[in-house]
């Protein structure tokens, strides 16, 4: 026997009590936070550990099932991300992320076990992650120079898929990352809902992998207040270069972003 006779009292009916009453528990709790984080890739988990680690109290909001973004695809599925030394690396290795030998300074990793080991350290922290959930929209006040990110409008995915028309439900954060990589998909939405701000979303440029690693980090930060940008969606914005299967800029714009917040939220 490999379960004890006792559970049999518990109908299914009692199960799905359970169930239910727990997801309201936890979820309740996603009303109101300090930081959303909008994309469960490199970037966004590299934030919401860090955030975490500070107290903050961190939503990563993914509109897919699984974890880990676009690098869990490493190049042409090939399993294999690049580190470089430096501050990646640092990162890298308080994860537990096991690094290979590459070129000198250079390191392999495995994406999958690289994003799980750093969604491992951001839900060991006190963060959340919600899979299967889209933003849609932005909770917002004032226009133009008053413009103040206050939250977002979430859906479930399938319902953005199947194209319904059912209205989204609000989440409020003191801040918001778009760390939704080439999507760029909250930046866009800033552009779309303000035009008043004259802000456009380029797109990236082309393949220049140091210029890219180092920009992508350099321009890490808040686009208006109560919305910052982090990972690929920066490059989209700032139409700075692409750098393929290497993952050090993503965790170091993760941590970046993490910590201008903890100052500006006054956390630190
Ligand atoms: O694409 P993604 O991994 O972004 P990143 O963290 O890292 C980029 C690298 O993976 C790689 C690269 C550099 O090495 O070029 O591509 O910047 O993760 C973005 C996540 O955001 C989710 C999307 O499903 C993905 O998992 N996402 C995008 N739009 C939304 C969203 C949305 N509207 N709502 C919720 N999730």
């Amino acid at each position: 026997m490999y379960f004890p006779d006792n559970l049999l009292k518990y109908s299914e009916g009692d199960l799905a009590k359970l169930f239910i009453e727990k997801t309201m528990e936890k979820i309740r709790k996603f009303t109101k936070v300090d930081a959303v984080i909008v994309g469960a890739g490199p970037a966004g988990l590299t934030a919401a550990w860090f955030l975490a680690l500070n107290k903050l109290n961190v939503l990563v909001l993914e509109k897919n099932l699984g974890i880990g973004g676009g690098i869990r695809g490493g190049a042409m599925l090939l399993p294999i991300a690049l580190i470089e030394e430096g501050e990646a690396v640092e990162i890298a290795r308080s994860a537990g992320i096991r690094l290979y030998s590459g070129l000198n300074g250079v390191y392999v990793a495995d994406p999958t076990e690289a994003m799980i080991k750093i969604a491992t350290k951001a839900l060991e922290a006190g963060a959340s992650i919600w899979p299967g959930v889209y933003v849609e929209d932005l909770v917002t006040s004032g226009r133009g120079d008053e413009l103040r990110v206050r939250g977002v409008l979430v859906n479930w995915t399938p319902i953005i898929e199947a194209e319904w028309h059912v209205d989204p439900l609000f989440i409020e954060a003191k801040a918001v990352i778009d760390a939704t990589g080439h999507e760029g998909s909250v930046i866009r939405l800033l552009v779309k809902r303000h035009p008043e701000l004259k802000l456009k979303v380029p797109g990236m440029s082309s393949g220049n992998v140091w210029v890219a690693e180092r920009e992508v980090v350099e321009k890490t930060g808040m686009v208006v207040p109560g919305l910052y940008v982090a990972g690929m969606s920066v490059a989209e914005l700032y139409n700075l270069n692409r750098m393929g299967p290497i993952l050090g800029g993503m965790l170091v714009s993760g941590r970046k972003v993490a910590m201008q917040i903890i100052d500006d939220l006054g956390k630190r």
